[in-house]
């Protein structure tokens, strides 16, 4: 799919907030991968498209997770945990998607996960730090990654900062968003393979 196409899809589905928020992560993205010398057009193109079913129908979206043999504990979430993994198989079976890369940014984009590569690196860290967003502490996780060339770190205080919220909430915590945290503990001494 070209970024053309891809902008007219998304603008054509979403409300213009969460459009505008696709733009902004697919620059942001884009400016990442600049530092960290990643793949510009997937980042781009997998940020433009990493929303595309935020706010699909939960029936839908639990019916596409069973078809496809997802993990089945993702029937016990809502759609901010389903949207990711249901946007990727839609972007791959309907849209012609192919490349693994952008699938798996697109589909682990809320959670993150336990030795992501680059590409999902890059769009999980910008959705979380586009201009756009305002949750307090985000000036340091810019600084991670804008600055300090620690992307691996940014992830790891984005993820622990997502869990304390959760918990605190009392919200149920995936896997994979606790794989991810355990995976980037920069603390922890065992030995990290990427
Ligand atoms: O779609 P966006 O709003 O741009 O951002 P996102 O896809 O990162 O979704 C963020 C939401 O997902 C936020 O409300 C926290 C929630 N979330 C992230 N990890 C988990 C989670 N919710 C649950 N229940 N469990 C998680 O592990
Ligand atoms: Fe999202
Ligand atoms: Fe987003």
């Amino acid at each position: 799919m070209k970024i053309d196409q891809a902008i007219d899809l998304v603008k054509e589905k979403l409300p213009e907030k969460r459009f505008n928020h696709s733009l902004r992560v697919a620059e942001t993205a884009v400016k990442l991968a600049d530092i960290y010398d990643g793949d510009k057009d997937k980042v781009e193109l997998a940020g433009i498209l990493h929303d595309y079913s935020k706010y699909d129908d939960l029936g839908s979206m639990y019916q596409i997770v069973q078809q496809h043999n997802l993990d089945s504990n993702l029937l016990s979430y809502g759609s901010e945990i389903l949207h990711g993994p249901v946007c990727a198989i839609i972007m791959e079976e309907q849209y012609g998607i192919e490349d693994e890369e952008i699938l798996l940014a697109i589909k682990n984009h809320t959670t993150g996960r336990a030795q992501m590569t680059l590409t999902e690196k890059l769009v999980f860290v910008a959705d979380y730090i586009e201009p756009g967003r305002q949750t307090p502490g985000v000036e340091e996780i810019r600084d991670l990654a804008y600055n300090q060339g620690s992307l691996d770190i940014a992830i790891y205080e984005i993820s622990k900062r997502t869990v304390l919220h959760l918990i605190s909430k009392d919200i149920n915590v995936y896997d994979a968003t606790i794989a991810c945290l355990n995976y980037y503990n920069y603390s922890d001494e065992r030995v990290k393979d990427d």
